[in-house]
């Protein structure tokens, strides 16, 4: 009863916030289920995030007994939210005990990073954060600065009638191609700063470097650095636990869809939700949101020369492959596999960070209507999402002095599934 009612409070307050939030003193902690009532309580906190942030698994009713899940709980319910788990004999612990603390130290870093801009595309500093604007400016300055070989497009416009820039990386047009996109879910900062940094690494090493030289002789790199613009944005300037897109449907409660769950993948299968206010909203109708109809029209558009897809989401050091729409297993399973337990090694000997990989929905959980199986499905032979740094310390909140290293070993990471690109353009 006092929990109904606590709900419909959460419900309207959250209703009507709208300034910059703060998550001051809002906790993130891990609950250890371990009973059927342990999940039923936790399940029952629902995927609205009216009472909390499902952080990872990233829904409630992937929650299972005997594993580890992360939520952001608001400051104002932690009593009565710790009471509860006590109560039903729950172990916790916290991870994070002040969000916004951690929030306001990535701050500082940015505000030094954007007083002092960057003039020429050399000074360009790769270990902060970045907002959408320095990196459109920065796709525009890479493009210019390596204008023999990389060509700036717009892959389409947001909801809110923004450019979605991408660079294309081409020594010969009749060479097989990489998608790579980030920036799918936009509190996932870590992932448009790996797609810049990935970028400059296959760019200042061509040339030089003879793996990179050759491998650009004969791969193209389509590169999306953030793909849900509007979200991003949101996320620097209002709330920084944004996920979703920035649409809004008539008749809807909520604004946003998740854009990992409108694809043509199953949509609205399993893993998502038709609720406007969940964090996994399939939207009104398959591929609603104009940032998932672009990137989809541009794979369905160049199938035969795409043939490795890579989406770059954060957070679990996961390698994720199709499926998770189903639990049947793909037709290239044993492939997808050796590939990614090839790129898991990879991470692993550059920098001892253990990355897990396995089908996405037994390793993860299901969840249908995802960019990685539409790839897959649409006929891109090797299909993979990352799941970046960390396994929770920080969560998306990681701290921007980890972006070097996340680069250093995914980068590595990323050689095998080139190499996997070129095997398969054999191979067809
Ligand atoms: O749930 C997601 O969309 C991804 N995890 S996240 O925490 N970054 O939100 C996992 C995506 C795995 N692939 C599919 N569900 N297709
Ligand atoms: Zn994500």
């Amino acid at each position: 009863m006092i929990f109904k009612e606590l709900l419909i409070f959460v419900t309207i307050t959250t209703a009507v916030t709208c300034a910059r939030r703060t998550f001051r003193g809002d906790q993130v902690l891990t609950l250890f289920p371990t009973t059927d009532d342990h999940v039923t309580l936790i399940q029952g906190f629902g995927d609205e995030e009216t009472l909390v942030d499902f952080w990872s698994p990233g829904y409630a009713s992937a929650v299972k007994r005997g594993i580890e899940v992360d939520v952001r709980v608001p400051s104002v319910h932690l009593n009565y939210f710790k009471g509860l788990v006590n109560q039903y004999g729950m172990e916790y612990k916290v991870k994070i005990s002040d969000v916004q603390r951690l929030i306001d130290g990535q701050h500082k870093t940015q505000a030094k990073a954007l007083s002092s801009g960057f003039s020429s595309i050399v000074d360009y500093d790769y270990n902060v954060y970045h907002q959408l604007e320095e990196i459109n400016d920065w796709t525009v300055g890479i493009a210019n600065a390596y204008g023999g070989i990389v060509r700036r497009s717009i892959l389409g416009q947001s909801t809110e009638g923004r450019d979605i820039p991408m660079l294309t990386v081409e020594t010969d047009p009749s060479n097989p191609a990489l998608f790579l996109d980030c920036g799918f879910h936009a509190r996932e900062w870590i992932s448009p700063a790996f797609c810049q940094c990935f970028t400059k690494n296959l760019l200042e090493n061509y040339g030089q470097d003879p793996y990179f030289t050759n491998l650009l002789d004969q791969l193209t790199f389509y590169i999306v650095p953030v793909v849900n613009v509007d979200g991003y944005k949101y996320s620097w300037e209002t709330d920084r636990m944004w996920r979703k897109t920035r649409s809004y449907y008539a008749g809807d409660r909520c604004i946003g869809t998740d854009p990992n769950r409108n694809c043509d993948a199953l949509w609205s299968g399993p893993g998502s939700s038709n609720i406007s206010c969940a964090a996994t909203y399939y939207g009104p109708y398959v591929e609603s949101e104009p940032e998932v109809k672009a990137l989809a029209n541009f794979i369905r558009g160049n199938i035969g020369k795409i043939m490795t897809y890579v989406t770059v989401h954060s957070y679990g050091q996961m390698i994720i492959y199709p499926y998770s729409y189903t639990t049947a297993l793909a037709e290239d399973d044993a492939t997808l596999n050796q590939y990614a337990t090839k790129s898991a090694e990879a991470i692993e000997s550059v920098s001892g960070t253990k990355y897990i990989y396995g089908a996405g929905a037994t390793l993860l959980y299901e969840a249908a209507g995802g960019s990685d199986d539409f790839a897959y499905d649409a006929g891109v032979p090797i299909s993979y999402t990352y799941e970046l740094r960390d396994t929770g310390k920080y969560g998306f909140i990681l701290p921007d002095n980890q972006i070097e290293g996340t680069c250093v070993e995914t980068t590595a990471g990323m050689k095998v599934f080139a190499d996997a690109a070129l095997e398969m353009r054999y191979n067809n």
